[in-house]
């Protein structure tokens, strides 16, 4: 008998997690819904609030424009079960992964994790392009500010993006 349980979903403290949306191939504004919805009644998910929806230009990638959203879950899954959580809707809404950056029908990130810092071989938290990107941290500031600097948006002010 297990003296001391190991923390199962349910015993574990919430925690704040970010999860970049986006998507560039087929009808991606149903996509970013239905994987909305989906993240906010998965098992472990407490609670789930949305940015606004932003168009924007592909940044290191090809093909018609972008869909971003970021979600904030506070949640009582670990992030490797949160990262198999987002693989599988990504898989639900037909993913393929042809070439890197290839268009895709739903891309999901793990952005934050609390203020974990996890260095695992499938999985890296931060996020390890978060910085430079406005299409992460326009939406991402909306969430949370305070983990925006506004050095960090003046990085990416050159960006191309609208807020829908
Ligand atoms: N995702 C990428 C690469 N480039 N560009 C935009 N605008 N939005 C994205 O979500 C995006 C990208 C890799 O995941
Ligand atoms: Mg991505
Ligand atoms: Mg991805």
């Amino acid at each position: 008998m297990d003296l001391v349980p190991s923390p199962n979903a349910s015993a574990r403290e919430p925690v704040l997690a970010y999860v970049g949306l986006g998507a560039n191939w087929g009808n991606a504004g149903a996509a970013l819904q239905t994987a909305l919805s989906r993240l906010a009644q998965a098992p472990g998910v407490l609670a789930c609030r949305t940015s606004g929806l932003y168009r924007s230009a592909p940044v290191d990638a090809t093909g018609p424009d972008y869909l971003n959203a970021v979600a904030e879950l506070r949640t009582t899954l670990s992030a490797m079960d949160v990262l198999a959580l987002l693989q599988a809707l990504e898989n639900q809404a037909g993913r393929e992964r042809p070439y890197r950056n290839a268009p895709r029908t739903l891309d999901l990130d793990l952005l934050l994790y609390g203020d974990a810092h996890i260095h695992a071989p499938t999985l890296e938290v931060p996020h390890p392009r978060l910085w430079g990107r406005a299409f992460v941290l326009l939406p991402l500031a909306e969430l949370a500010p305070e983990r925006v600097s506004a050095q960090a948006l003046a990085a990416v002010q050159d960006q191309a993006i609208a807020r829908c």
